[in-house]
């Protein structure tokens, strides 16, 4: 090693982990290392895609054949519109999920509405009830926010009593990242006029489901939104197409889709999906109610189960790091199995509620290595080890799994999930 890597390559803890400066500097990692030789190459003829012409426009872009392996993970389902299909996060990059591969999570079904004839009611405890057509709320003021979309069912495997053998979509990609456009719901429940009783809202769907929730009036009239565009386009069917609640860093289940009625109550409706499900069984067999707010969570996508490693040297770890809080302050990672810590990048705009993207430079020596990945969000709350998590929820608890997760990567390059 060069004097030169040396500066630039600090450490900052155990297995090889390099302090996060050495992303900025050029060269400093690779040593030209990674590519190819120009002389090992030869001479460069031209390829043969610049021999004739392209294929013509199009309507709407397709993917590269290569980018259209890239598939959400579908299960083998008795009923296949009833359950989830998951982001398949460790082969995307950035913080964006793009519209296809947007998780799904339906109670039954994707239905087909027509936006000409859909309507939402906003009724109950206000002074005047509201239709709005679906062209109605396009003459609203809209806004747009970056924002996860997180089930509150998301990693619940990492409660099995041994790690599952599964890649990070797998376990983790009931959340994806999306720019949402919409409007605000407050500006529809003031229009409405909020009469003093009011301290809950219930929304209804209009899928075979019937989903109902009910939302305390505080995050109504806080951020939630009413979405009618996705990463830019109207809102796919999946996802809730004509509309949708929006409820920024609440648990997925309450961002009722193909949104049709909202009744402004006194009371929680009490509804299946807050009583049978979505509740939180505690160590003492009570269940905790409406523990909407999702918490602070990071995963490492790569290297990850499935995406193995060629070669000890130069490897980037990245993942994604959110809270339901607000904004990520820190991401720590690493490699020796939590013995020791060092401060990963975050990737900029660090978004309130959204994806954020971590990056920490590692120099791996080929020997066996434990990574895991811990988020420390802007109230200060950091993310769980697995055995404290266990111990103070009890581990029949399904829901809200935010725990560190640790990836085992072999001598032979080969990553395994395990529990550190
Ligand atoms: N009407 C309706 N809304 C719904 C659901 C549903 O089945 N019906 N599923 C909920 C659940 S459990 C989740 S996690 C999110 C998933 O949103 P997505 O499919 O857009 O990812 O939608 C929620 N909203
Ligand atoms: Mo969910």
């Amino acid at each position: 090693m060069t004097d030169d890597r040396r500066d630039r390559e600090v450490p900052v803890a155990g297995g090889g982990l390099l302090h996060r400066r050495a992303l900025l500097m050029a060269g400093a990692i690779t040593g030209g290392g990674l590519a190819t030789s120009v002389f090992a190459a030869g001479r460069s003829p031209p390829p043969a895609s610049m021999l004739q012409p392209g294929a013509a426009l199009s309507g709407y872009g397709a993917r590269s054949r290569s980018g259209a392996a890239i598939q959400r993970i579908v299960p083998e389902l008795p009923f296949p519109g009833t359950g989830s299909s998951r982001t398949p996060l460790q082969l995307l990059e950035g913080t964006i999920t793009p519209n296809g591969l947007h998780f799904e999570r339906h109670h039954n079904g994707v239905p087909q509405i027509d936006p000409a004839t859909h309507e939402l009611l906003v009724h109950g405890l206000v002074r005047q009830p509201l239709l709005f057509r679906y062209e109605d709320l396009l003459r609203y003021p809209r806004e747009s926010r970056v924002l996860f979309l997180e089930c509150s069912g998301n990693s619940g495997a990492l409660g099995a009593p041994e790690p599952v053998q599964a890649s990070a979509g797998q376990l983790n990609g009931l959340v994806s990242g999306a720019e949402w456009t919409g409007v605000r719901l407050s500006r529809l429940l003031g229009e409405a006029g909020l009469t003093g009783e009011a301290a809950w809202v219930q929304a209804e769907g209009a899928d075979a489901a019937g989903m109902v929730r009910s939302i305390p009036l505080s995050i109504c009239l806080d951020d939630a939104m009413v979405a009618l565009f996705q990463n830019g386009e109207p809102l796919r069917p999946e996802q809730g197409f004509p509309m949708r609640l929006l409820l920024p860093g609440i648990e997925g289940n309450a961002s009722v889709k193909w949104l049709r009625r909202l009744k402004v109550m006194a009371a929680p409706a009490f509804s299946r999906e807050e009583t049978s499900k979505y509740t939180d069984l505690l160590p003492d067999g009570k269940a905790e109610q409406f523990s909407l707010r999702m918490g602070v969570k990071s995963i490492i996508l790569n290297p990850s189960y499935g995406l193995d490693l060629h070669g000890a040297g130069y490897q980037e770890i990245s993942g994604l790091a959110w809270s339901g809080r607000g904004s990520i302050r820190k991401v720590e990672v690493s490699a020796d199995g939590g013995a020791t810590w060092g401060e990963a990048a975050l990737g900029g705009p660090v978004l309130p509620k959204a994806l954020t993207r971590f990056r920490m430079p590692w120099r791996w020596n080929g020997a066996p290595a434990t990574l895991m990945s811990r988020a420390t969000d802007e109230t200060g709350a950091v993310q769980p080890l697995r055995a404290a998590w266990l111990a103070q929820s009890g581990a029949s608890k399904g829901y809200h799994s935010n725990v560190v997760q640790s990836w085992r990567v072999q001598a032979d390059g080969k990553i395994a999930h395990v529990y550190a």
